[in-house]
């Protein structure tokens, strides 16, 4: 582990860990995996349920299968003993850009969510806007700009990207929670010019990159969240598990929900019957055509995925 010192106002670093400990399937021309960055306190804490690394997360990881949905919630973040972090995300553009593009590629996400600390307050707030910027703060190690600078040269300095995340869904879902946070979308400003919206831009960018449906590492959705200074932790993961949900709506409405094998909207006893005709022991290879009833990813139709159709039951519209 490379330690460091920092100073200063500092936002957003993502971390990556040697080791993702990733299923990484491809299956359909995306895979189910999501894949959340922090930074700073509270917003490394806050995820630390979704990490698979035992010593950022003792209690053990939660992400698989998350609440029966049929996707797998993978966190990086670094260690904070502020202004000092350590891990994979440096505070610093070269080795925030390259970790970023290395774990992307072992995860695939088909949504993404990144996050960092914002102002002092209890907000949660919802980036629009990132910039392709030509200049940005300067980072604490040589060279202290992007490199190259702007970091994206596949559209002109200065562009703008958007958040593809649902902003809207995930504000008033914030909200109706009653958490005690000041909810908001930012779509006036950017993401401060410096680490935060580094890892942003690369977020949203990253989408447009596998926005295809012919992609194989398809991305349905991606963009930024700031988490104010004194969201307690607990708060924090509360909020994000909400954000996270609506995510997977949207995903969901883009892709088919998981165990929905006549793709009419709902897991009703239909999809149990077809369910039958695709069962596996466990760890057998999932039938073709069945992909749609590996709850956990983890390349077999058997009994686990069998609870999560069971527990995720509809009935009929
Ligand atoms: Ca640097
Ligand atoms: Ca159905
Ligand atoms: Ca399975």
């Amino acid at each position: 582990m490379i330690r460091f010192r920092v100073r200063g106002v500092c936002l957003a670093l993502g971390v990556a860990l040697g080791n993702t400990g990733t299923a990484a399937l491809a299956q359909s021309g995306h895979t189910r995996n999501i894949m959340l960055t922090g930074y700073w306190p509270p917003t490394n804490d806050m995820l630390r349920p979704f990490s698979t690394h035992p010593d950022q997360n003792p209690g053990g990881w939660i992400g698989e299968n998350w609440e029966g949905r049929g996707y797998n919630i993978y966190s990086f973040f670094p260690e904070c003993g502020f202004p000092i972090c350590s891990g994979d995300f440096e505070v610093d553009y070269q080795d925030t850009s390259a970790d970023w593009w290395r774990i992307t590629a072992d995860v695939n996400p088909v949504g993404l969510i990144t996050f960092s600390r914002g102002n002092r307050t209890r907000s949660w707030e919802i980036e629009f806007n990132q910039y392709n910027r030509a200049v940005w703060v300067n980072d604490y190690i040589e060279p202290l700009q992007p490199t190259p600078a702007p970091p994206d040269d596949s559209v002109p300095a200065e562009t703008v990207r958007h958040s593809t995340l649902p902003v809207e869904e995930i504000k008033q879902a914030v909200i109706d929670a009653n958490l005690g946070l000041t909810v908001f979308v930012c779509y006036k400003h950017d993401g401060g010019g410096f680490l935060s919206e580094f890892i942003a831009y690369h977020g949203v960018w990253y989408q447009s990159i596998h926005d295809s449906p012919k992609d194989s590492a398809r991305c349905v959705a991606g963009g930024h969240i700031h988490v104010g200074q004194t969201v307690p932790v607990e708060t924090g993961t509360a909020a994000a598990m909400v954000s996270l949900r609506v995510l997977l709506d949207t995903i969901d409405a883009t892709l088919g929900r998981v165990g929905d094998a006549d793709f009419d909207g709902d897991l009703d006893l239909d999809d149990h019957f077809s369910f039958v005709g695709c069962m596996t022991a466990p760890g057998e290879a999932v039938l073709q055509g069945c992909e749609v009833f590996d709850f956990n990813s983890d390349g077999d139709a058997d009994l686990r995925d069998w609870a999560s159709l069971q527990n995720g039951f509809t009935g009929a519209p």
